[in-house]
């Protein structure tokens, strides 16, 4: 058997990246809206405005996935639509678009699974500081009571949290994400907030439902050497890691930060961290959500990337030039058994994670339909065929892996590449909107009615 037989076959997308009606129903500007519309932020201007039409679509969409036998839906709620003030007063315009989504996806045999936060926080939000204020980890709170009251009887699965690294780092330290930040402090209390707000979410979720399921979703990889002998590489290694993959796993599992990160953070974490908060990180969850698209390879930093990045240890992942080839559209190399010695990794280090689930892993390659209509995009089912080898490898080595979600089931609005990057199974034409299921998600589709079966030959080789 490749797969056990409750193995759970998913698509994923999020609200900003393929709702669109970014102004229908009472929604407000998120900090999004206003990275699209700052100049030169996003490539080419692009916006969320129309993205895929989805909040117009939604059964369109659903029906695509029915067709193609996918199990499992992960979305995420847009805070602005359900909270427009960010705080106080829901809005049933939203409210109810979600349990139309809900229900429908229901009716078509497909398990809803619900992400609280993937990164469209309600720009009111953001004036008072957003992920660098504490107030969000009790909005936050508020916002999963509102969601599991109204959505907690029919979705099981909840995801709290998108990707805290990347809410922290790219949006409060590198910039290159909403709301466009560069600085250190601040980033550092993003990511303080962003752990204390999942196990703050969770709390909240159970207390209106116990049964709820959740876990945060965080993006990891495996760090590569240039030099797996120079202290210094290595030292930025264990930094980088800790940073990354170590922070929310251990604040959630022991109470506690790496303590290479709380040494290097020093003073700056001192003043976000306040009395009773290293108890209150520590949470049960029923499963992590592993977002895996590449290994990371460090080389050694020049002078002006240590210049650049004013002394700290954030360096971009090629950082001696060109990623290794092969890589995607994204510039990732493509790095498919390095799934399987993380996941492998994750089980050793952290066995009290009784749950895995791969809640995202994609790729993006611009394929286009050819003259008869069809998106050949052979290099994509390469990408996703490796990788569930690779996965099924891992399982076999005992990785508690229980689902697996591609990223992403539409063609969508790729933050700051705008719609550049090309991450669906199914292709979207962004002027007619007409949907377009590529040869991988006709792949895919084989590979979920044989539960992996259909991978052996390529598990063997
Ligand atoms: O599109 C994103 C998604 O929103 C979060 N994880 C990575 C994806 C690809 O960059």
């Amino acid at each position: 058997m490749t797969f056990p037989d409750d193995f759970n076959w998913g698509a994923a997308t999020a609200s900003f990246q393929i709702e669109g009606a970014s102004r229908d129903g009472g929604k407000t500007p998120s900090i999004w809206d206003t990275f699209c519309e700052t100049p030169g932020k996003v490539f080419g201007g692009h916006t969320g405005e129309v993205a895929c039409d989805h909040y117009h679509r939604y059964q369109e969409d659903i029906k695509i996935m029915k067709d193609l036998g996918i199990q499992s839906y992960r979305f995420s709620l847009a805070w602005p639509r359900i909270i427009p003030g960010g705080t106080g007063q829901s809005n049933m315009h939203g409210i109810d678009f979600y349990n139309r989504l809900i229900d429908s996806l229901l009716e078509a045999g497909i398990q809803p699974t619900a992400t609280l936060y993937h990164w469209d926080l309600p720009q009111s939000l953001q004036d008072n500081g957003g992920w660098a204020n504490r107030d969000i980890v009790q909005q936050i709170a508020d916002l999963a009571t509102v969601a599991a009251e109204n959505f907690g009887d029919r979705v099981a699965n909840w995801v709290t949290i998108n990707e805290p690294w990347c809410v922290s780092w790219l949006g409060y330290y590198i910039g290159v994400h909403a709301p466009g930040i560069k600085d250190l402090d601040s980033a550092i209390a993003a990511s303080h907030h962003t752990a204390l707000a999942h196990a703050e979410i969770t709390r909240a979720l159970r207390a209106v439902r116990p049964e709820i399921r959740s876990g945060i979703t965080l993006n990891m990889t495996s760090y590569r050497l240039d030099d797996d002998e120079n202290p210094e590489l290595l030292k930025l290694r264990d930094l980088q890691d800790s940073n990354l993959n170590r922070w929310w796993l251990d604040a959630q599992i022991k109470g506690e930060y790496p303590e290479n990160l709380v040494d290097f953070y020093g003073e700056r974490l001192e003043k976000v961290v306040k009395p009773g908060d290293m108890d209150r990180l520590k949470i049960d969850s029923e499963f992590l959500g592993i977002n895996y698209y590449s290994d990371s390879f460090i080389g050694t930093p020049t002078e002006q990337q240590v210049a650049k990045n004013e002394g700290t240890f954030i360096f971009p992942i090629n950082s001696n030039g060109e990623p290794p080839l092969p890589h995607t559209d994204m510039g990732w190399p493509i790095t498919p058994q390095g799934l399987e010695h993380l996941l492998v990794r994750i089980h050793k280090d952290w066995p009290e994670l009784e749950e895995l689930a791969i809640t995202e892993n994609g790729a993006a390659y611009g394929d286009e339909p050819d003259e008869n209509g069809k998106v050949n995009d052979e290099r994509r089912v390469d990408y996703l065929l490796s990788h569930l080898a690779s996965v099924s490898r891992a399982i076999d080595r005992g990785a508690p892996v229980k689902s697996y979600y591609y990223w992403s089931l539409l063609d969508n609005f790729e933050w700051a590449e705008g719609y550049t990057k090309r991450f669906g199974i199914v292709y979207v034409n962004f002027e007619t909107l007409q949907r377009i299921p590529k040869l991988s998600a006709n792949v895919y589709s084989k590979v979920i009615a044989s539960n992996g079966s259909v991978l052996e030959h390529v598990k063997k080789s």
